[in-house]
């Protein structure tokens, strides 16, 4: 039995040494002793019996802007961990108790109780409250339900499928009735996938020719794409999404490790701002042209929306103000005076001069 009295255990804990430029290292860590502090009143110690890591973890050991706060320098690691109670003085817990928490990359954790969650370890095995049933299983749940959306039938696609979000969102998708397709890094992964998780197809990204692997395993289309890396892959699959997709963006795990964003938009801040981006075809909306014009010639009329318009005449001057549309030379609408219009008003008889 260890002796929990100030000073007598040692927190070995894993600190932040350095910011890495692109990809991780070792060297980036420092592992760090400490005596463990008093256990207060209303306190509650505990010893880490499993610590989750996840590629959010590459995000705050940078301290580029985004969405959460970075680990500072010599500070330990953070991160979810599951725990049982060593010592108390909160009468919520007792010792031998198991709880979930975020305690970070330590052997101890020591708080007033505030930040953890019972677990019963009749349930689950203690450490699905890290994956499956926990941020993980939640994050695979909550994007492909209420993003996804999925209908019996459709065709979704699940990049990273072999790991701890894209597996269950898959299985989940499968319970939803869909034609599931897995994207992972090697054969033995894709068998995984097919073989124990139940996914109809897996694409191994590394070796076939994802394109055409995608086309014959989506025939019809894809109509979900469950994205957990973003980059090349993202750009393959939206080659074939479906008219009416949705693309929950969960993870953009292909650059994280990035020291140079790729060329193209960077979609960070769509998935840290929860911002939508929707195609648009404005044929899909004849069935608003009555709403939209009584509200317009209302807003005409009261002056609320001013039209400006920009008119060139006469029909050889066409091409020339074309192509100034794409070096900005209209104001407003452009549009080509063929022929004088006998209703404006400068061509009534009652026009004031200009
Ligand atoms: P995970 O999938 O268990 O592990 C990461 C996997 O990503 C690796 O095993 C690897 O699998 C794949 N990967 C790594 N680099 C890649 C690259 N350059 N291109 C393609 N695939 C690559 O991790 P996870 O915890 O389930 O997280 C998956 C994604 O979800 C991450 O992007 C994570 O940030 C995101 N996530 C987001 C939220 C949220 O709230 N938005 C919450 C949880 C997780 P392969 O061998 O198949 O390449
Ligand atoms: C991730 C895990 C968690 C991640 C984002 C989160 C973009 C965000 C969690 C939150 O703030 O709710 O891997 O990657």
């Amino acid at each position: 039995m260890l002796d929990f009295k100030q000073g007598a255990v040692v927190n070995r804990r894993i600190l932040l040494r350095s910011r890495p430029d692109g990809e991780p290292s070792a060297a980036n860590f420092q592992l760090d002793k400490t005596p463990l502090p008093e256990v207060g009143e209303g306190d509650v110690l505990r010893r880490t019996l499993y610590l989750s890591l996840d590629p959010y973890m590459r995000g705050r050991m940078s301290d580029a802007h985004s969405y959460a706060a970075p680990v500072e320098i010599n500070q330990p690691m953070v991160g979810g961990t599951v725990s049982q109670i060593v010592q108390s003085r909160n009468p919520k817990f007792a010792v031998g108790d198991y709880v979930a928490g975020y305690d970070g990359w330590m052997e101890y954790g020591l708080s007033d109780g505030s930040d953890l969650r019972a677990l019963d370890p009749t349930d689950a095995p203690l450490s699905y409250a890290l994956g499956v049933l926990g941020m993980p299983g939640l994050t695979a749940y909550a994007a492909l339900l209420d993003i996804g959306k999925p209908k019996p039938g459709e065709t979704v696609v699940v990049s990273a499928a072999a790991g701890a979000v894209g597996s269950v969102a898959g299985q989940i998708a499968k319970i939803k009735g869909c034609h599931v397709v897995g994207i992972a890094g090697t054969d033995a992964k894709c068998r995984f996938v097919t073989q124990t998780l139940g996914f109809d197809s897996c694409i191994n990204y590394r070796e076939d020719n994802l394109a055409d692997a995608l086309q014959a395993a989506c025939p019809r289309g894809i109509d979900i794409y469950f994205d957990n890396v973003a980059g090349r892959i993202m750009e393959i699959v939206l080659g074939q999404i479906n008219v009416g997709a949705r693309i929950p963006l969960v993870g953009l795990i292909s650059q994280y490790n990035a020291s140079k964003l790729p060329p193209g938009p960077n979609l960070m801040p769509l998935l840290a701002k929860r911002a939508i981006i929707q195609g648009f075809l404005v044929g899909d909306y004849a069935a608003r042209k009555y709403a939209f014009l009584a509200d317009m010639w209302g807003w005409l009329q009261s002056g609320q929306v001013v039209s400006q318009e920009q008119i060139v005449d006469g029909l050889e001057n066409a091409p020339e103000a074309f192509l100034g549309l794409f070096t900005g030379q209209n104001l407003g609408k452009l549009l080509v005076r063929v022929s004088p219009d006998p209703t404006a008003a400068d061509s009534l008889p009652h026009a004031k001069a200009a």
